[in-house]
């Protein structure tokens, strides 16, 4: 190891070298013979990690695209321009475009100082009193499903870390199950399902000719997949979208999933961000557990209660039996812990406070029904801004009808990137603004933007 130390970099291992003769070639190590090479190799015993040469040993990685949505932020950063708008990421501004600390989080944190609480690792599965109010939030205190003790519940590394433990018990105990997600869905649930290595295909639910749902469409994909699939389902504000299926639709949709077998798995981001109230907005996961099916549950708190850098949510299975459940949690247990060990605790004791505190959970509603009605007047004053400046008789009207953070705004990948490079509107490619980012006064701009671009550019 000490010749490694003393290795001037960049270094590259001779093993990789002699792999790959045509990378030496390339990068052209000419001072050193390979003899030279066969000498030290010798002496060192453990060549590959012992000899220099003018080339790095991460030569074959190459360079990752930036995040379609992450990358959008940085991007922004690196912009010097003042008009410059951020719409890439869903996280919530306030009127004045700042990052919200929400009050009841505060409060929260004051409480935690006050006891002087202890920073000891957490059991695998989490905090115990966050896990039992993260429930009772998504499925209600009095669901039978949680006086059974049917339900298990996994602190997770907030939604994605959640549904990513997820995919990984999928892929372990169902090798032969499919997952089915919605065409579009946030880019990153193709990930997760391609990293646990769970194969997916899509269902239709889109229909940009209607800028609505493509309900039919949704109902003979997920009847044409094979029994047992799992089907991924927004349980609220569908991302990118803003489209949700009406109470009726749900209904049906359930009937399918119940009749071909199929596993629902609900992604639960935007719990209180649709429609302003928590019961509302869990009306989906509720009715499906109302059907005694079994199923899985994503939670995070990043948006509704501003957590996002906490990492705070958490996975539910809901099972037929509380032995089922043990024994599902267990095995969830199995997986985070070579993973990731043990969850965080800041974020955990935060939402315990919250959620399990009467005055606190009162506050925290009030806050969030603020936070989502900026969000609603200034979907309705972009609408407004639409409809009077552009002549051209164009139905902006789907706007109003979008719920949630983000608006689909139909605009195509040429027209996305003319937002961002002529006028320094940050979205991302696929046509989605996040309205959380946008305030009342930014909002005449926003629209000559979009007029511009989607009249002009092709
Ligand atoms: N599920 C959906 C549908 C989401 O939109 C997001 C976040 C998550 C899960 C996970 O969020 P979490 O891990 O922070 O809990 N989507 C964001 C951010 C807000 C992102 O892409 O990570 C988005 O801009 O789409």
């Amino acid at each position: 190891m000490a010749s490694l130390a003393l290795s001037p970099p960049p270094a590259a291992s001779a093993v990789a070298l002699r792999r790959n003769p045509k990378q030496r070639s390339l990068v052209g190590i000419g001072k050193r013979s390979s003899s030279d090479l066969f000498v030290k190799e010798k002496a060192l015993g453990r060549v590959s990690m012992s000899v220099a040469v003018n080339v790095s040993r991460f030569e074959g990685v190459t360079m990752a695209p930036p995040d379609p949505i992450l990358g959008v932020s940085e991007a922004y950063k690196a912009d010097t321009d003042n008009l410059k708008l951020n719409l890439g990421v869903g996280a919530y501004r306030t009127e004045e475009l700042q990052p919200y600390v929400l009050n009841v989080v505060k409060k929260a944190e004051n409480l935690m100082l006050e006891k002087g609480e202890n920073k000891e690792y957490l059991p695998i599965e989490g905090l115990a009193a966050f896990n039992k109010v993260t429930a009772e939030l998504m499925f209600g205190a009095d669901n039978p499903v949680i006086q059974q003790g049917r339900v298990t519940t996994v602190q997770g590394l907030s939604g994605t870390g959640s549904l990513r433990l997820a995919a990984a018990f999928i892929q372990r105990y169902f090798p032969e199950s499919k997952a089915l997600i919605s065409s579009p869905t946030w880019g990153n649930h193709k990930n997760i399902f391609n990293d646990a290595r769970v194969p997916w295909s899509e269902y239709r639910y889109y229909d940009p000719r209607t800028v609505g749902l493509d309900f039919e469409g949704m109902i003979a994909d997920i009847k044409a997949a094979p029994d047992g699939s799992f089907v991924l389902l927004h349980g609220c504000a569908h991302n990118p979208t803003g489209i949700d299926p009406t109470p009726e639709q749900w209904k049906k949709i359930a009937d399918v999933i119940q009749e071909k077998n199929h596993i629902p798995f609900f992604d639960v981001a935007y719990q209180g961000f649709a429609s302003g109230s928590l019961d509302e907005d869990a009306y989906s996961v509720r009715l499906f557990v109302e059907r005694g099916l079994e199923l899985l549950v994503a939670q995070s708190y990043s948006k509704n209660l501003g957590l996002y850098a906490e990492r705070i949510g958490a996975i539910n299975v809901v099972c037929s039996s509380p032995d089922a459940s043990a024994r599902v949690k267990s095995q969830l247990k199995r997986i985070a812990r070579p993973m990731y060990s043990n969850p965080p605790v800041h974020g955990a004791r935060i939402v315990a406070n919250v959620v399990g505190d009467p005055t606190l959970f009162g506050e925290w509603k009030k806050e969030m029904e603020q936070m989502a009605g900026r969000i609603k007047n200034v979907r309705q004053r972009l609408y407004d801004s639409l409809s009077q400046k552009d002549t051209s008789g164009k139905d902006w009207s789907f706007i109003l009808k979008q719920i949630g953070m983000f608006s689909f705004t139909g605009l195509n990948k040429a027209q996305s990137d003319s937002m961002t490079d002529k006028w320094h509107v940050y979205m991302t490619k696929d046509g989605r603004i996040s309205l959380a980012g946008l305030s009342l006064s930014k909002c005449e701009y926003l629209a000559d933007a979009i007029i511009d671009s989607f009249h002009n550019i092709s």
